[in-house]
């Protein structure tokens, strides 16, 4: 089986928002321009696991032409945009994705790329590597390297490493500042709102609006929803963390006090159970409760069913729990990060960068994989600065740079008062 989507006549729709993407990545245009001639990836099989998005889509086809064959499957079963895998099906794509997958259809879609027998590994929360690792060992032996997209992932393959588990180098592309310092706190800022938006229409000015956590992505949605005249509180468990919320001017407190006072809440630690039985317990009545971390651990569904009589879906991406206390709590996008499960992810413009570095790290372990050592790798610093310059660039906008006698009084340790 070549493909597996929801429904390959949507595929014209999709190729409009791939256009639409490529109109705003600009720094990914001219990477695929810049590679057009090499091919640095001929020969190589990338198996992708990353949200299948109009973005995701411009990064696949600036792998390809870079020589590239890929075989995709998204990497949460919500977050994929039917129209988008449509398209990429209909360009002779192997790809195994559709928006609401179970989770066996989910690992159904991995196995899939994995049978594809792959040379090298794109992944976003690491299910791919570890499926390869877990279930297909001499296959793990023959991949080059891989690269790995968010945060949660990397934690799990610095352990892996650790514990001397890893069977591959892997290019930590979310440490990239280029990605965290961007896509994690402008992107997840913005389309963690445009999740909550899409899936309620609530007037955000006004409301106690809760971020649990005050990490990159924590810190991007609080600043974006104070933006929309939102009461902002922080609940954290990092002392300076929690520290910096209160000096960037927002309330910080635990969630047994801010459950009371919420109206909207949004986690965003990468920790499972946040929002658990006592909370939803305590909550105002027409509480709005989602997630923007990577897994669907965070607020525990288990505990909101165990105090609740009854459910229903009342809105796309938008479920209604009836409590036994008679209030109601509204989930979006079952738990599942709001912002792609409920919404289009983040917008292209900061996917450029994240992408950008996917690329060039893919094109790294292809012709360096072989000598790299078995280990969780970081991005280049000069990779990081030439990104943030072409982006610049694309932007129109200039920067000063220092003269030669400045370089020099840089790195003259004599220079003093
Ligand atoms: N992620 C957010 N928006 C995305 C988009 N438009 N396309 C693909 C993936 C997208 C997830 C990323 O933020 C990833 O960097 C992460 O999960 O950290």
């Amino acid at each position: 089986m070549e493909f597996k989507v929801k429904d390959p006549g949507l595929a014209e729709e999709g190729k409009l928002k791939i256009e639409w993407a490529e109109s705003r990545m600009p720094v990914l245009m001219l990477l695929q321009e810049r590679y057009l001639k090499d091919k640095p990836l001929k020969g190589q099989r990338i198996a992708g696991c990353l949200h299948v998005t109009k973005e995701t889509a411009v990064l696949v086809k600036t792998l390809v032409t870079a020589g590239a064959e890929v075989s995709w499957s998204g990497c949460n079963p919500l977050s994929t945009q039917d129209d988008i895998a449509a398209a990429l099906a209909e360009d002779n794509i192997p790809i195994f994705a559709w928006h609401g997958m179970s989770v066996d259809e989910f690992y159904w879609a991995i196995d899939r790329t994995i049978d594809f027998t792959p040379t090298l590994t794109l992944d976003d929360g690491a299910d791919l590597i570890n499926t390869l690792h877990q279930k297909h060992k001499d296959l793990a032996k023959k991949v080059l390297g891989g690269t790995e997209e968010t945060t949660t992932g990397v934690h799990r393959l610095r352990a892996m490493a650790k514990a001397g588990a890893l069977l591959y180098p892997v290019i930590a592309v979310n440490d990239a500042e280029t990605k965290w310092d961007f896509d994690n706190v402008y992107g997840t800022g913005q389309s963690s709102i445009d999740g909550i938006i899409r899936s309620t229409n609530v007037l955000l000015a006004g409301k106690s609006f809760v971020v649990a956590g005050y990490g990159h992505c924590g810190k991007g949605t609080a600043l974006r929803a104070r933006g929309m005249g939102a009461h902002v509180i922080i609940t954290e468990v990092g002392p300076t963390q929690a520290l910096k919320a209160v000096l960037d001017g927002f309330r910080v407190m635990p969630m047994d006090e801010a459950c009371k006072v919420g109206d909207i809440f949004i986690t965003a630690t990468g920790m499972k159970d946040i929002i658990v039985k006592r909370h939803f317990e305590r909550m105002k009545d027409g509480a709005i409760v989602c997630n923007t971390g990577h897994y669907d651990c965070e607020v525990n569904l288990q505990d909101l069913s165990a105090v609740s009589t009854k459910v229903r879906e009342v809105r796309m991406s938008n479920e209604e729990y009836t409590l036994k206390n008679g209030n109601r709590i509204y989930v979006l996008a079952k738990g599942r990060l709001v912002n792609l499960a409920g919404a289009e992810g983040h917008p292209s413009e900061v996917m450029d960068m994240s992408f950008a570095n996917q690329f060039l790290s893919l094109i790294r372990c292809a012709k360096d994989g072989s000598k790299l050592e078995v280990k969780v790798h970081d991005i280049p610093e000069e990779q990081d600065q030439e990104l943030a310059l072409l982006k610049l660039n694309t932007m129109g906008i200039k920067i000063d740079s220092l003269t030669k006698d400045q370089l020099q009084y840089r790195d003259d340790y004599q220079a003093g008062t």
